[in-house]
């Protein structure tokens, strides 16, 4: 590099220490904007993170269910992929749904080639509506390729027993599952407490023990996107600098705040608000750490 490419102490990137926050999220989009990417996206506008997109799937689909999948060509989920790791780098990404196998392996290959900071991945297999979101023969591609690359994985009690290969019917079981899921790769396994019979408890399980992070259950129907949502807030909160166990129970407080405004669209589950009253979004201080210079 010539010294000409170099910022000078006069020049306005000199003296700011890193750039604006970006968060990616690599997923599918929901046509009804409760979930995947547009909870993704509005998640991180919340937090005052600019948010980026790289879209595997489009679905048509309303707070009832899923009427149609449209996969996009792998080959052009690496192309925007490429086109941010070229302009928009993100200092953190998530992955949510991803589908098929092919597209499981195509986003870990990408994730392996480009440095987009601290990955999170929701493992989303199906959708409160009962519809399949990720192919059965994709969660061994999901298992093998993307949990070694993942900071955090965020399984609730069904998606823990499917990648543990055990049952969880409770909280000794998930705090198993959780156990075994962090020998594939990941530095914490957030085993989510929502199917829990009792209180929602999360689990988070790293190698020197296990952190429960509690949470009180409100009655409510409007709970789609709320793992998006849960997702999409620990990777905006790793952008902005927090520790992974700052964030995670950040991330929860901010969903029941979500949850208990939920503006009752729709007929079926429907979506969260995503702005609860009296949320402040963060602004980066200027000169701090991610501020403006
Ligand atoms: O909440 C899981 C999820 C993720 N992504 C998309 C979805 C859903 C649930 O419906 O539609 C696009």
């Amino acid at each position: 590099m010539s010294d000409a490419a170099l910022p000078k102490a006069s020049s306005p990137a000199a003296g700011r220490p890193r750039p604006f926050p970006i968060a990616a999220t690599i997923a599918t989009s929901d046509s009804g904007g409760g979930a995947g990417i547009q909870a993704d996206l509005k998640t991180f506008a919340a937090h005052g993170v600019y948010g980026v997109s790289v879209l595997v799937a489009c679905t048509a689909q309303n707070t009832v269910g899923v009427r149609a999948i449209e996969p996009l060509a792998v080959s052009f989920v690496r192309a925007q992929v490429e086109a941010l790791a070229d302009d928009l780098v993100p200092r953190a990404v998530k992955t949510g749904m991803l589908l098929t196998a092919e597209h499981t392996e195509t986003v870990a290959e990408c994730l392996r080639r480009f440095d987009f900071g601290p990955l999170v991945v929701d493992p989303v297999m199906i959708a409160k509506s009962g519809d399949r979101l990720l192919a059965e023969d994709a969660v061994t591609t999901l298992r093998g390729a993307l949990l070694p690359l993942a900071l955090v994985v965020t399984p609730n009690w069904p998606e823990a027993a499917v990648l543990a290969g055990q049952p969880v019917r409770d909280e000794r079981e998930a705090e198993a599952a959780g156990r075994r899921i962090l020998r594939f790769g990941p530095r914490f396994v957030v085993v989510k407490g929502g199917h829990s019979p009792g209180p929602p408890t999360d689990l988070v399980v790293h190698a020197s023990g296990v952190v429960r992070v509690p949470g009180a259950r409100i009655a409510s129907s409007a709970t789609h996107g709320t793992g998006c949502t849960f997702s999409a807030a620990i990777v905006a909160r790793l952008a902005r600098g927090d520790d992974p166990i700052e964030a995670i129970a950040a991330a929860k407080l901010y969903v029941s705040r979500a949850i208990a405004a939920a503006p009752g669209l729709g007929r079926g589950h429907g979506p969260l608000q995503h702005f609860p009253p009296d949320w402040e979004v963060w602004r980066p201080t200027p000169g701090a750490p991610g501020g403006p210079g």
